[in-house]
């Protein structure tokens, strides 16, 4: 049996090691599939400091049909030299020695960005084997380690290699002793990150291929680095300007790369990273632009007087209304805070994102009036719909002090304010909401009549629905506010009632209230406070009794269930506007007798698919619909 010989330094290597699979979670985050990707981008980013570098041009990621990842790179090959401190060689003392803090481990920081990055000791301890080739001077160098980073073949030269062949060359294995949950590495995952970072570094070209079952190759490099990626991002909206706007600068070391387009629509997509890694969380490189975003609009603004001295600033949601954005930070010793360690905390890079955004934007507004002029019209027309919204929320919040009846005179409330026990009927049509309030219990039961068509919601935005006067008036009975005021606990009713005739025009006003609730008070319907009222259809008298009965099938059922010499009659009710007070309440509002149905989300995502047909922009999928369910259409029971 081989003599162990263990000097003080393999000691040192094996408890460095021995830490990382004690508690790998302190070094890749977890040990769940994320972990496992991880292991790929800790090699990846050493290949990429090569790049950054400038040594590196291509770089391979290879998925073996055993799940074990090959990486390559084409840069200068780790020093096959031995390393002064250790006595070992370079590629394994990289490859053996714990540095000092990962991204995870040690409260530190991933250093990366052409340092080298600290991951490849960490992937070795975590790998049933390692293998690692070094094409310099002609020669290729291997060595090899196994069960979680033990030298099981040092460093020697297996091979001779042509003289331009330069490069690193990383195999490695994941442990199924520490990633129990899986070992399969996914295609998707890689891809996307390998994407993201082709984009963020332009230029350099990395291949991905999956040598499993389905073969497949991709490569990905974008010569205009984030500019691509925003031109992706954006590839499915609609530019508002020409040219997507790249700005670049250094100062004190610290690289800000940003590049943006808006778009016509109302979100606003920003993504910002430091030294490749995605900054989730954000951080002073993001404040730094944003802040710089929002000053250099408002003074434009005011200086080609489209906002009047008197006008209150755009604000910084107004400026990013249809903004897509990349903000990339490069910097030497970069502090990740935050829940996920995804915030960049330099306090120092926010002066210098400011200022580098700053410079470039403003020359870019002045350079380009046309488009300068387009950019400042679109955060206009958002600080005019946020003004909208905003004076529509207050004017819809209920003025507690004030019955609510004076303020639109069409709620007849209920005396009763507690949401426990008190429902509302939306009401369709004057002439049954008349009834609706002469036969209600007017303690617990508030009625409101609604006239004609509520606007379609469909397509509007939050400022436009909040102008209709129905949605208005809703929207302060239920008291819960609406958009970003929305508070639940501030439902005025236990129950919302949808009241309507079973024709096409109740259906239709029905629908047009779903889509409504769905659009802008989802979590009411979602907490099941949202019905609708089941006038019946047939009335049958008999003797003295008289039976009201929801539909035909309910109709047979109790003419069957009476004595075969019963001489009775039958009648078709009339819409709810025809029923008198008392026969409406008997018959669809008296909380003993009446039949409620209630409405489920999954009723309106059904109905959301009929909604975008019935409601949406195209005829064509309308007109196909109802060829197709003319004969229900009248039932529509949503
Ligand atoms: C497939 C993964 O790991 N590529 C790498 C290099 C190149 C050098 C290097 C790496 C010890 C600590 C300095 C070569 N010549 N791909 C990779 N390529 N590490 S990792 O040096 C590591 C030294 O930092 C390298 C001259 N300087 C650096």
């Amino acid at each position: 049996m081989k003599e162990e010989h263990y000097n003080d330094s393999d000691i040192q290597v094996l408890e460095g090691l021995e830490a990382v699979r004690k508690r790998p979670g302190m070094y890749i985050g977890s040990t769940s599939s994320r972990g496992l990707h991880h292991l790929v981008w800790e090699i990846v980013d050493n290949a990429i400091d090569e790049a950054l570098a400038g040594y590196c041009d291509d770089i391979e990621v290879i998925i073996n049909p055993d799940n074990s990842i090959t990486v390559k790179d084409d840069g200068r090959g780790i020093p096959t030299g031995i390393h002064p401190k250790t006595g070992l060689s370079t590629v394994e003392t990289v490859y053996t020695v714990l540095h000092a803090g990962g991204k995870f481990g040690g409260g530190g920081y991933k250093v990366s960005g052409g340092l080298h990055g600290v991951g490849a000791s960490v992937v070795n301890a975590l790998s049933s084997w390692v293998e690692v080739k070094v094409y310099q001077d002609s020669k290729v160098h291997m060595i090899r380690f196994e069960n979680g980073g033990h030298t099981v073949s040092p460093l020697k030269v297996i091979d001779s290699c042509s003289p331009d062949r330069t490069g690193t060359t990383v195999t490695f294995k994941p442990d199924p002793e520490i990633f129990k949950e899986t070992t399969i590495y996914d295609y998707e995952i890689l891809k996307t990150r390998i994407r993201e970072l082709a984009f963020l570094n332009r230029g350099l070209r990395i291949i991905l291929c999956d040598d499993r079952t389905d073969k497949k190759k991709e490569t990905f490099v974008y010569e205009g680095g984030i500019s691509a990626y925003v031109e992706m991002i954006n590839a499915n909206k609609t530019p508002i300007h020409k040219d997507i706007i790249h700005l670049e600068g250094t100062e004190n070391d610290i690289n800000l790369e940003v590049a943006f387009q808006y778009n016509s629509g109302y979100t606003s997509n920003i993504y910002s990273f430091a030294n490749n890694i995605n900054t989730h969380e954000g951080g002073t490189h993001e404040d730094g632009v944003k802040l710089a975003l929002t000053r250099i609009i408002n003074n434009y603004a005011r200086k080609i007087k489209l906002l009047k001295d008197n006008d209150e600033n755009l604000s910084g949601e107004d400026v990013r209304e249809g903004l897509t954005m990349i903000i990339s930070c490069k910097i030497s010793e970069p502090q990740f805070e935050g829940q996920t360690k995804t915030k960049l905390g330099n306090s120092e890079v926010k002066k210098v994102a400011s200022s580098v955004f700053s410079e470039g934007f403003e020359r870019f507004l002045m350079e380009n009036p046309d488009e300068a002029k387009i950019i400042v019209e679109k955060s206009m027309t958002a600080a005019r719909a946020r003004v909208a919204a905003k004076k529509a929320r207050q004017l819809a919040r209920r003025k507690d002090d004030l019955d609510i009846t004076n303020f639109y005179g069409k709620l007849s409330d209920c005396k009763s304010k507690d949401p426990k026990e008190c429902e509302i009927f939306l009401v369709e049509g004057d002439s049954a909401g008349g009834s609706a309030i002469k036969g209600r219990n007017s303690m617990t039961q508030a009625i409101l009549p609604l006239r004609g068509k509520i606007l379609n919601v469909e397509k509007a935005r939050l400022d436009r629905a909040l102008s209709n006067e129905e949605i208005k008036t809703i929207i302060t009975a239920f008291g819960t506010g609406i958009g970003e005021d929305f508070n639940i606990d501030k439902l005025r009713y236990n129950k919302i009632i949808i009241m309507t005739d079973a024709d096409v025009d109740g259906s239709h006003i029905r629908v047009l209230l779903l889509t409504l609730f769905y659009r802008f008070f989802r979590p009411i319907v979602e907490a099941g406070h949202v019905y609708a009222a089941q006038p019946p259809l047939f009335v049958i008298k008999h003797g003295k009794t008289i039976k009201y009965v929801l539909n035909e099938m309910e109709r047979d059922e109790y003419l069957s269930s009476l004595s075969p010499n019963t001489k009775y009659d039958i009648m078709r009710m009339k819409g709810l506007g025809e029923m008198d007070a008392e026969e409406l309440n008997e018959t669809t509002m008296d909380i003993e007798k009446r039949v409620l149905r209630q409405i489920t989300v999954d009723d309106i995502v059904a109905a959301d698919d009929i909604f975008s047909k019935l409601m949406g922009e195209e005829v064509e999928p309308r007109r196909k619909f109802i060829e197709e369910n003319a004969v229900y259409v009248e039932n529509l029971d949503v």
